[in-house]
């Protein structure tokens, strides 16, 4: 979106354009599932009799679902007028940017950046909705040794989807909602580098869910979340669903990646030079640029792992002269920078919000970015510490624990800039504050059980038990997913232009992390006991540790129930936001609510950085709308605000 959008006389956008300009979530589904029948009659009819042909099959009825579903809402009309040599009137812009379009912008290929961050923020939400019930089965079965409240084959499929699910729903968890609503505000941007990306990449996992939830169909997803050949060679139809949906993400998280990395290398204002750009641009930045390698990685053991089920291939086999470790080591060469694709921007929207409430610039601006370098480094040297006990090489397990041990370098250092922030603040007690509060204590024991198991010894004892599984939720939710929640707390009130419920949130804070902890720290003693991961069952010994951590992930669940009606009810009731409840600094709260479309009526000009907190005085405590703080550098117009307004101009 050029700054040109602004000049030009702003004519009523008609939906005149014919059917291209009609299309929506309906026709898109109608699309997938017209492309997806015919793709199946067809290569039913062609495959019957082979007897690859129910792979084959699978695997050509959701690639044409997919294909579908993208044509109906609309993601080829770009591409289909350039071939057609039509270019994009502005009156075309404004409308693929959703301008008097009301909800119904939601439900389009809409480029506006604003919409895209609330259909990336609604998508995460209900992948956690469905994760997090399959976690609720999942311990529900566990209450007891005897519960059978799962057959085997059901229990290890949910294990497999409960994990995929999370996994996929953390990823996008603060880049998609947050990388997109708030940072380009935040660089002082008036959109996406490429603003049509930027909606392919969304509706692309749009396009993908049903794809994996197919594989509930199909036999599930017998590996557990992983896709570990060779049993993934010879797993049901289920696992051609797993393999088109990590195809499909992958491709999204590539188009997402080079979006993001590119607007911020080419979008920041004027005067916000590196010392000046904010922390948690750096984390988005940096989540995606370790996305952008790893997840080709795992696209390609994806397609080799269809060359063997649907061609014939060897790739995984061992007896026809493939290898089982090549899926390991292409797995893991993704699976581990994940988990800092995953960690990064939760921590740095904490590093972010931390110093508005403790009023103190950030502790060593400089600490924070060589941290963040130093983890992305690290993060793709380790990958084999997974494989410690897999036999693969284990004269590398001695440099592997070496470099796994020394990424607790970096994260200490992360440490030490959120603690120096805090330490003689003046802290204003908030929700998205107590996020940081529980993130630190959190990640200090996910981050030394990790030390447990990096160390090779430790790990042959450990591998494969829930001591594993407790560790990584440490890690994950009790700290990456802790912090996309701080970070909702803190942007809620400029994504809604309203302020979230207080209360409800301090009551699903507590019940959510006294049950994570009771949870986990109950699957770390059974897992340190020796209780396996992925069996439906296990010895009575283990039995008082499995029920008092069910009896946690119950309470979880209320928490997070509790969570989901706050962000309703205060998303349509709540109390009015002023443009600045926190009186922050960074660009994106000096915009109004609602936000103009091009956000910005005067780009605005940075002449320092953004955390001079402490500097003047402050009130203390509470939300004071009167009180708008007096920029440090950055200068635009702060419009007065119409009240019961949706926060992005254009009605609700
Ligand atoms: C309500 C919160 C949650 C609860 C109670 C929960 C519970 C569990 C349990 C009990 C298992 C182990 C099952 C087994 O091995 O037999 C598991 C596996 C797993 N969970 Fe969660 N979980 C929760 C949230 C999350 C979140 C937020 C993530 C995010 C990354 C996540 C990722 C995983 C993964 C990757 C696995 C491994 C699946 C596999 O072995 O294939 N979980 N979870
Ligand atoms: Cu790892």
């Amino acid at each position: 979106m050029t700054a040109a959008l602004v000049d030009q006389p702003v004519e009523p956008v008609s939906t005149a354009g014919g059917m291209l300009r009609r299309l929506n979530l309906v026709t898109a589904i109608a699309g997938g599932l017209i492309l997806g029948l015919a793709g199946w009659l067809i290569s039913h009819s062609l495959l019957q009799d082979d007897d690859l042909g129910s792979d084959q099959v699978v695997l050509v009825t959701l690639s044409c679902w997919a294909a579908g579903f993208m044509i109906g809402i609309g993601a080829l009309n770009g591409p289909i007028g350039w071939a057609l040599g039509r270019d994009l009137r502005h009156e075309d812009e404004l409308f693929l940017a959703g301008k008097d379009q009301g909800v119904a912008r939601y439900f389009r290929f809409t480029t506006d950046h604003k919409v895209v961050g609330i259909q990336y923020l609604v998508v995460t939400m209900v992948l956690f909705a469905f994760g997090g019930t399959l976690a609720m089965l999942i311990r529900t079965n566990l209450i007891s040794p005897h519960s059978h409240f799962l057959n085997p084959q059901t229990y290890n499929a949910i294990v497999g989807l409960h994990g995929l699910i999370m996994i996929i729903a953390t990823i996008i968890m603060v880049t998609g909602p947050f990388g997109n609503f708030i940072m380009p505000i935040m660089i002082g941007a008036r959109d996406m580098a490429f603003p049509r990306l930027n909606a392919l990449s969304l509706w692309l996992i749009v396009a993908a869910i049903p794809t994996i939830l197919s594989a509930a169909v199909l036999g599930g997803i017998p590996t557990g979340w992983v896709g570990y050949a060779p049993l993934a060679d010879q797993a049901p139809p289920g696992m051609d669903a797993y393999s088109v949906f990590i195809i499909i993400f992958a491709v999204s998280s590539a188009v997402a990646g080079a979006n993001i990395t590119t607007t911020v290398l080419t979008m920041r204002a004027r005067g916000m030079s590196w010392n000046r750009t904010p922390i948690f641009v750096y984390g988005t930045v940096a989540s995606v640029g370790l996305a952008i390698p790893a997840f080709p990685l795992f696209m390609a053991s994806q397609v080799l792992l269809q060359v063997d089920r649907t061609q014939g291939g060897q790739f995984f086999v061992a007896s026809g002269g493939g290898s089982p470790w090549l899926y390991s080591n292409l797995f893991w060469l993704m699976g581990h920078p994940e988990v800092y694709v995953i960690l990064i921007p939760a921590l740095a929207a904490l590093m972010e919000l931390t110093p508005v409430f403790s009023r103190r610039p950030l502790f060593s601006f400089n600490a924070a970015v060589i941290s963040i370098a130093g983890i992305v480094g690290l993060s793709i040297m380790v990958w084999a510490h997974h494989m410690y006990a897999s036999g693969w090489a284990p004269d590398l397990n001695g440099p592997f624990m070496l470099t796994t041990e020394m990424i607790s370098v970096p994260t200490g250092l992360l440490f030490l800039v959120i603690l120096g922030t805090v330490w003689r603040g003046r802290i204003w007690t908030t929700v998205p504050m107590m996020a940081t509060y529980a993130m630190l204590w959190n990640f200090i024991i996910g981050g030394i059980t990790g030390i447990y198991l990096s160390d090779v010894p430790a790990d042959y004892a450990l591998h494969g038990s829930m001591f594993v599984t407790a560790h990584f939720h440490y890690t994950l939710m009790g700290a990456g997913l802790t912090g996309a929640i701080g970070a909702l707390a803190y942007w809620f009130p400029k994504m809604t232009g309203r302020m979230l419920n207080e209360r409800a949130g301090y009551i699903s804070f507590w019940f959510v992390q006294i049950g994570f902890n009771v949870t986990f720290l109950g699957m770390f003693a059974v897992g340190l006991a020796g209780q396996p991961r992925r069996v439906v069952t296990y010895a009575q010994l283990f039995a008082a540790g499995n029920f008092v951590s069910t009896i946690g992930a119950y309470s979880i669940g209320i928490g997070m129930l509790v969570l989901l009606y706050a962000v309703i009810n205060s998303w349509l009731h709540g109390q009015v936001a002023p443009a600045n409840p926190w009186g922050a600094k960074t660009l994106e709260w000096t915009v109004p609510n609602p936000i103009p479309l091009e956000n910005f009526e005067v780009l605005p000009v940075v002449t320092s950085d953004a955390y001079g907190y402490g500097e003047e005085d402050e009130p203390a405590s509470g939300i004071d709308p009167e009180r708008e703080p007096v920029l440090a550098g950055a200068s635009a117009d702060l419009g007065p605000r119409p009240v019961g307004a949706s926060n992005v101009e254009g009605g609700p």
